[in-house]
């Protein structure tokens, strides 16, 4: 791989298997280990970019399935790309489209060549494939661009997980010969296999011999629990080059990222913070609220003391829940943007652990904290 393009990954602590580390893109740096919230169709649900950075991400993710249906990635890139379109400056990644594509739209069918399938929108038929996913994330301007894979669906029988793998490594080494190197853009493989040592080792050895600037683990927070997807990361995350940067999709809890960094994870994204946001439920270090309870109606305290975010200053838990009553839209966003700080303090407190050499005791409070429970 040509040195003066891809993304680049520096490792400035360790503390176990965990790393505290930095990827460089063409649009900034971001800390790692990180959390990228979900900007499925170009925007972070209720929120403005500038709400979104103020509470600490320095990442975002876009799809590919849904901007290619709406707007349209053409379109998208005439207008100066995702970044000037929606005003994010920083980086984004894109995932690649297949798996939304196997969610969310009607008809899928899947050949050698890629998935034909029908909009969930107005029912038009498309085909994509890896060449048309790496033109639509260069549209987008993705920073990082994520191979095309088939999400193994779970559970799988061993036959099926391993041509489903198969298949995912014949596409990623056509997303390999299909993305355009550039100088600050990456392209991260993904590693499948489902929950099956042997698949996972021999998935991440096509993928280290194809050559990527990180390793996504995909194919995990499917169904299998979190004690199987620890698991499936145990033996996975040490085949993988401690030089690039690992990132485990679609994961997950915060009890799960936390799980997931000490094995040496070091970037998520989860639509988890966002959702609950906007059903009325909210993170706390000592578990989750339900705002809508008749128990708020009356407190006059913050959703958590200790958070300064723009909901937990002036506004009470008794606020945010008539607002959830009402049905007013502020209520939304105050605890889309609770539950983001919440999210982000949770990885930044992570990362001054490592660095620290601390992650064990910063584990432990996190536990002690949640088993508190409810206030
Ligand atoms: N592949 C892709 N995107 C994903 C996944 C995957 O396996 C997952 C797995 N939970 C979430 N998002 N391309
Ligand atoms: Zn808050």
């Amino acid at each position: 791989m040509n040195k003066d393009t891809g993304t680049k990954f520096s490792l400035h602590a360790q503390d176990g298997l965990a790393r505290r580390g930095q990827v460089t893109t063409a649009h900034g740096v971001i800390d790692t280990p990180a959390f990228m919230p979900v900007g499925t169709v170009g925007s972070v649900k209720g929120l403005l970019p500038e709400q979104v950075a103020a509470s600490g991400a320095q990442i975002l993710l876009g799809n590919t399935y849904h901007l290619m249906l709406r707007p349209g990635a053409e379109r998208v890139g005439r207008l100066g790309g995702l970044h000037r379109f929606m005003n994010w400056p920083g980086p984004i990644l894109t995932d690649s489209g297949g798996f939304q594509v196997m969610s969310l739209s009607a008809l899928r069918k899947m050949t050698e060549e890629g998935v034909t399938f029908r909009s969930h929108l107005d029912g038009s038929k498309h085909l994509l494939t890896p060449e048309l996913s790496m033109e639509i994330q260069h549209h987008l301007d993705a920073d990082i661009t994520m191979a095309f894979d088939e999400c193994t669906p779970f559970p799988a029988t061993y036959p099926e997980a391993e041509s489903s793998m198969e298949r995912s490594m014949r596409w990623a080494s056509r997303s390999k010969q299909a993305f355009q190197p550039r100088p600050g853009y990456g392209l991260f493989g993904i590693v499948q296999g489902s929950v099956h040592e042997d698949l996972r080792r021999r998935s991440v050895e096509a993928l280290i011999d194809i050559g990527f600037d990180g390793y996504a683990v995909g194919g995990l927070a499917v169904g299998e629990g979190q004690e199987t997807m620890l698991q499936v990361l145990d033996f996975t995350l040490p085949l993988l080059p401690a030089e690039h940067p690992r990132y485990l999709m679609g994961v997950g809890t915060p009890e799960d990222i936390v799980k997931a960094v000490q094995r040496g994870i070091d970037m998520f994204d989860c639509v988890i913070p966002t959702r609950a946001g906007r059903t009325a439920r909210g993170y706390t270090p000592r578990g989750t609220l339900n705002l809508r309870n008749a128990r708020h109606q009356e407190d006059s305290r913050p959703l958590d003391e200790a958070c300064s975010c723009p909901a937990c200053i002036g506004h009470s838990r008794a606020y945010i829940h008539h607002l959830f009553r009402a049905e007013e839209m502020l209520g939304p966003i105050l605890l889309t943007l609770h539950n983001l700080h919440y999210y982000q303090s949770l990885m930044s407190g992570l990362r001054q652990a490592i660095e620290e050499g601390a992650l064990d005791h910063f584990v432990q409070a996190f536990r002690e904290q949640q088993a508190l429970g409810d206030i």
